[in-house]
């Protein structure tokens, strides 16, 4: 897959992407990142890439010229047909699911604004989809890109280790919430032990709680993610377990 990000800062998301599991996938030639800087574009000794906004008003507003010749070289750059992305808190949420069809697709070009925005006129004219990381406000769209790409390039085949993959199957955990994660030690003498069940032996067992606090989870912290309608039976067993469970703790 190949990801072009305009921005004014290219460093910054090739240097978010050279670590880890995106920097690995670049190494392995699953992702190919290219920044192009809009200033590159700009005409001018000045090399002017921003402008006072019509009506008035603080800040700056980033002018379409610079943008636009910017844009036809980086869609030049390959002939793949690519939808252009604006990252802004105007946009749809991103989720998994979104992810996941971005991941899909040959080619991506991310568009990130600086300053109070970009000229609407270049957006409606350039932009095929705008797309929120949530809702708060950034000082651009380069962090938001980075996610973006992290994000993608994680699900491009082989950028996971198998362990990893492993770790990436039951993240998507049919959309819970992970369960709790223990390492040595076993007891910790003020952190108390890790739960009897995952030092068992009892693989089955072990499925089993870590399918209930999953569960249990997002029941408790994200009841928004579980529709209890569309659990299966055993499911919905184990998360009645857990809520019997919680609600015995605090009896004497
Ligand atoms: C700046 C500003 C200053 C005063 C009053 C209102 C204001 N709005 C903005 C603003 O939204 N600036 C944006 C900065 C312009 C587009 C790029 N910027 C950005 C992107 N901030 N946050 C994002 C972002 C992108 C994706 N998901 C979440 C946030």
């Amino acid at each position: 897959m190949r990801i072009d990000v305009l921005t004014l800062f290219p460093e910054f998301i090739a240097q978010a992407a050279a670590v880890g599991v995106v920097g690995r996938a670049q190494e392995r030639g699953l992702l190919t990142l290219q920044g192009w800087n809009p200033r590159d574009y700009a005409e001018g000794g000045y090399r002017r890439v921003d402008d006072r906004p019509f009506g008035g008003g603080p800040g700056m507003v980033m002018m379409i010229e610079p943008l636009r010749a910017c844009l036809a070289a980086a869609r030049a750059a390959d002939s793949a047909p690519a939808p252009v992305i604006y990252l802004s808190p105007q946009g749809q949420p991103l989720t998994q699911r979104k992810v996941r069809e971005l991941a899909a697709r040959p080619r991506l070009i991310l568009l990130c604004g600086r300053y109070e925005g970009v000229d609407e006129r270049l957006l409606e004219a350039e932009v095929d989809e705008e797309i929120s990381i949530g809702d708060y406000v950034l000082s651009g769209g380069e962090l938001a890109a980075a996610v973006v790409v992290d994000a993608v390039a994680r699900l491009q085949d082989g950028a996971l280790g198998d362990a990893e993959s492993a770790v990436q199957d039951s993240f998507e955990n049919d959309g819970l919430l992970d369960c709790p994660h223990y390492t040595h030690p076993a007891q910790h003498p003020e952190l108390g032990d890790v739960p009897d069940v995952l030092r068992s032996g009892n693989h089955a067992a072990i499925a089993r709680w870590r399918r209930q606090q999953s569960l249990g989870r997002t029941w408790l912290r994200r009841p928004d993610l579980l529709d209890e309608s569309t659990l299966s039976k055993a499911d919905r067993a184990l998360l009645a377990a857990f809520r019997a469970a919680r609600d015995g703790q605090g009896e004497s």
